[in-house]
């Protein structure tokens, strides 16, 4: 850059107003149709890598995904934001924190990220445009806004890295009718690397980037409604919530950093420290923790009480002494879906 290199006021303003908010980086993209990207998205529909996630499959949402203007009409530009969620000392996290995937641990992201994002909005409106804030809140392919923003590359599994700062990150991104300079994608790093495919649990990578969303433990732990296929417990088995695997196995998340802005968010709660997993094994029963109390704020909501009882069943299959909760819970618990998961974990404990 010389002295005589153009400079985008409002565009730098932006930026350093992100990065005011907590954001760790801050990317532009000229809003523009995703085709690529959605050829690729109705390519994975189409081979049915959706899973049991229905709603991505849903027409009425298709146009927003390709399509900033029916996002916002007159859409511009997309500015795309990441908040990082590692800690130095997520290491050192309560036992039952650790069995939930980072991001999860603290607050729930969507109430403080929309707030941020928010805020980003309501100053670019002040250079006289729309805005639209979007942090989970529409249908839109963020990995791919983020790629074209250039804040980061799409990993082998499928997440946007930032050079230097890893894919432990959320994104949000604010979709502008204001005209804006935009940045350069950068080159994907992976080069021949391949452990996160291999380190997968359930091998849920039919190729490079390119996931079976049906196959994730994340899914299955958080999404998945009634029972967990058998062939993915035992990996379900070893979390309780989400899953990390892909990320801690990537070179580029190997390098611990200073806490992020926003990472205090991410701090467990101090519920993870007292509650048990036969706590959650009993959610619906008259001696279990109440879901409202446990969940409410927190991500874990998302999975619902059947879903974290039937969670902490499995996972109770690794715990020394668990014999008695699991029979207890596998006749006596209102689900049939939970008392099938406490079935399961007393078979691989009589093992
Ligand atoms: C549905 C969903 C899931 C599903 C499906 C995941 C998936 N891979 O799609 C499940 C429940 C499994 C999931 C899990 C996780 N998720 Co999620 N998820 C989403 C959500 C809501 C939609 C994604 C989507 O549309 N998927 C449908 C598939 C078909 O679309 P796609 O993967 O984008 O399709 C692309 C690939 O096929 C790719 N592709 C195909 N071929 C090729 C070839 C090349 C060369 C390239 C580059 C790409 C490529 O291009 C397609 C179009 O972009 C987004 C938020 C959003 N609105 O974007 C968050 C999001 C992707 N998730 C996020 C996170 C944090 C996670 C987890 C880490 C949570 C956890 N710890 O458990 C895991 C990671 C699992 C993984 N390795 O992907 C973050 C990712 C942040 C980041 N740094 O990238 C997002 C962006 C949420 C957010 N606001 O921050 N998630
Ligand atoms: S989140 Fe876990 S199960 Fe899902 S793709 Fe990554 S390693 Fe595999
Ligand atoms: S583990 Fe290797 S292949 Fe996978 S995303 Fe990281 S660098 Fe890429």
């Amino acid at each position: 850059m010389t002295k005589d290199t153009p400079v985008d006021t409002k565009a730098v303003l932006i930026k350093a107003r992100a990065r005011e908010l907590g954001f760790v980086v801050c990317g532009i993209a000229r809003a523009e149709v995703l085709d690529v990207e959605f050829a690729r998205y109705q390519q994975a529909l189409a081979e049915g890598l959706h899973g049991p996630l229905d709603y991505l499959a849903r027409n009425v949402d298709v146009r927003a995904r390709v399509d900033t203007d029916a996002i916002l009409e007159g859409a511009r530009s997309v500015i795309v934001v990441g908040a990082r969620y590692d800690r130095p000392d997520d290491g050192d996290d309560p036992p039952l924190a650790q069995k939930i995937a980072r991001y999860a641990r603290g607050h729930d992201y969507h109430g403080f990220l929309r707030k941020k994002i928010r805020k980003l909005a309501e100053f670019v409106r002040a250079f006289g445009a729309e805005a639209r804030p979007m942090s989970d809140t529409a249908p839109v392919l963020e990995r791919a806004w983020a790629a074209r923003a250039g804040i980061g590359f799409v990993g082998k599994n499928g997440l946007v890295i930032a050079p230097g700062l890893g894919s432990t990150m959320l994104l949000a991104e604010v979709v502008t009718t204001l005209e804006l300079p935009p940045d350069t994608p950068i080159e994907e790093r992976c080069g021949r690397c391949t452990l996160c495919l291999e380190a997968c649990p359930t091998g849920a990578f039919v190729r490079p980037f390119v996931l079976d969303a049906g196959k994730c433990v994340s899914t299955v732990t958080i999404e998945q409604k009634g029972a967990i296929p058998v062939h993915l417990r035992a990996a379900a088995s070893e979390v309780l919530f989400g899953c990390d695997i892909c990320q801690e196995v990537c070179p580029h998340n190997a390098k611990t950093r200073p806490e992020a802005p926003l990472g205090a968010r991410h701090r467990p709660h101090e519920r993870w420290s007292t509650l048990t997993l036969t706590d959650l094994a009993r959610i619906g029963m008259p001696a279990g923790a109440s879901f409202e109390e446990l969940a409410v704020g927190t991500p874990l909501s998302r999975a619902g009480a059947e879903g974290l009882a039937r969670n902490a069943c499995l996972a109770l299959a690794h715990v020394e002494g668990s014999e008695p909760v699991l029979a207890e819970v596998a006749e006596h618990h209102p689900s049939e879906v939970v008392r099938d998961a406490a079935r399961w974990s007393l078979y691989h404990r009589a093992r």
